[in-house]
């Protein structure tokens, strides 16, 4: 299993970080006002995000995302992989973070760099990552799903508390340069104008029926430059699905009535104060 270090308060596995990384990205990286940013806690639908971007900046054309591994097309922002990727990158970029807001680069907030925030019920982040964990060297195995709930209660998880990582990136939500998505409303068709509005892109009826083709869960738990089959040994225990069951509402066939009820409890006493309307789950 993978070590950890902690950083402010998060703690972040040695597999995939490093902590002299994530105070560059912080403290040095340079976002510039033509970048797009896709942001999530983790398993809230960003790799979805990313192919559907990719898809409407090529009009439909699916060469890019059959052709070039997720991961570099969209590099992340706190990796030690990503970061490299990015400072060498030129002109407009396409990027990936899961950072919460207190440790995202100083720059962006200087900018004028687009960022999409996806937010998905995290009863079935929750689950999501149970399951995506599992097949990873990433954390310690949970012994039971109970046990994982603890945990992202806590927020002794991967990137921390969901509660905190919400609460402090929508209070960026009034920004115009700042698009507020849901996994739910992701699952509606249509939500795919409101991106390409928000990123200045028009397209034909038929490009956009593409952008849905090649994005669907199918198609990408196919794509292999998409569906995490070639994430690295030193990562994965045997074999990583990214791609698990991409629906909503999946931690009703896992939470007992009592773990969903002590969800809930936590849910309101956190979440408090947002309109009921900004979280479209039941
Ligand atoms: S990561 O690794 O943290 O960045 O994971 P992330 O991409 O944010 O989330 C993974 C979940 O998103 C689902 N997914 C999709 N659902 C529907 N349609 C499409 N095209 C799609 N692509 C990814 C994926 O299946 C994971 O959710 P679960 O519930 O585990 O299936």
């Amino acid at each position: 299993m993978s070590d950890y270090f902690w950083f402010e308060g998060i703690p972040f596995p040695d597999t995939v970080y490093k902590r002299e990384i994530i105070e560059e990205s912080h403290d040095k990286f340079v976002i510039r006002d033509e970048d797009t940013v896709i942001v999530s806690y983790p398993m809230s639908g960003n790799n979805w995000l990313i192919e559907i971007v990719c898809l409407i900046q090529n009009k439909g054309n699916p060469k890019w995302i059959q052709s070039v591994l997720i991961w570099e097309r969209s590099s992340w922002i706190e990796t030690k992989k990503g970061l490299p990727i990015l400072i060498n990158t030129e002109g407009p970029r396409l990027m990936s973070s899961h950072l919460p807001l207190h440790l995202f680069p100083k720059s962006f907030f200087r900018s004028k760099a687009k960022v999409i925030y996806v937010i998905r019920n995290p009863r079935d982040v929750l689950v999501s990552a149970y399951f995506f964990l599992h097949n990873t060297k990433i954390i310690d195995n949970p012994e039971s799903l109970g046990t994982y709930i603890e945990w992202f209660l806590k927020g002794n998880v991967p990137y921390g508390s969901w509660f905190e990582h919400t609460r402090n990136w929508l209070s960026m939500r009034e920004n115009d340069n700042f698009l507020l998505l849901s996994y739910e409303d992701m699952k509606k068709d249509s939500i795919n104008i409101k991106i390409c509005d928000f990123l200045g892109k028009k397209l034909e009826p038929d490009e956009l029926d593409l952008v849905l083709k090649y994005s669907s869960f199918q198609a990408m738990k196919e794509n292999k430059m998409s569906n995490f089959s070639l994430v690295s040994e030193d990562v994965v225990n045997n074999g990583l699905v990214l791609m698990r069951k991409g629906i909503t509402g999946d931690w009703k066939n896992h939470f007992t009535v009592a773990q969903a009820e002590a969800f809930d409890k936590v849910f309101q006493e956190r979440m408090a104060g947002f309109p009921p309307g900004l979280f479209p789950w039941k």
